[in-house]
């Protein structure tokens, strides 16, 4: 990627107010565009929370999401969401990473695949924001600012009209 070494190293000095900046840069020079990084708010002594992202990859070439990283939790995996034959809903780790095919936008959402934080170090907050580092096959690894979201998930979504 094409950023210079000045502007990695300013980054460095101030990792928050240039987070912001270096999203941008990785979206026009990584071939990735990483668009609303977005959590979940939980409850106060929940042990897990997941992160959702949409990842459009405007390169030519496939890539792949390989993993995450951050202080939020002890472990950060990548995981799917399946019914099995009991109609229940379970979450598996997803060996390899997701695939990230040339000009294609994968959507990380709730029932699906999503990052997965395990042993919050604690509550997710609604309003508040934490980094997150995005592992690439190819592509650099880039920090993306998490927001969190109320517990009831989104609102611009179905309606389902919980009232
Ligand atoms: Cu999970």
């Amino acid at each position: 990627m094409a950023i210079p070494r000045f502007a990695l190293l300013a980054a460095v000095g101030s990792v928050v107010t240039a987070l912001a900046s270096v999203q941008t840069l990785a979206a026009s020079g990584a071939g990735l565009s990483i668009e609303e990084p977005w959590a979940r708010a939980t409850a106060p002594n929940a042990p897990t929370g997941a992160v959702y992202v949409s990842i459009t990859n405007t390169a030519d070439e496939a890539d792949r999401l390989t993993g995450a990283e951050g202080d939020v939790a002890e472990r950060i995996e990548l995981h799917d969401t399946e019914i099995d034959d009991d109609g229940v809903m379970r979450m598996r780790e997803i060996d390899g990473g997701i695939p990230l095919p040339p000009g294609e936008t994968v959507e990380l959402a709730p029932q699906g695949q999503h990052i997965m934080l395990i042993g919050l170090d604690g509550p997710l907050i609604e309003g508040e924001s934490f980094p997150l580092t995005l592992s690439f096959e190819q592509g650099d690894a880039v920090t993306v600012e998490v927001n969190v979201e109320s517990i009831h998930g989104r609102s611009n979504g179905n309606g389902h009209g919980g009232n």
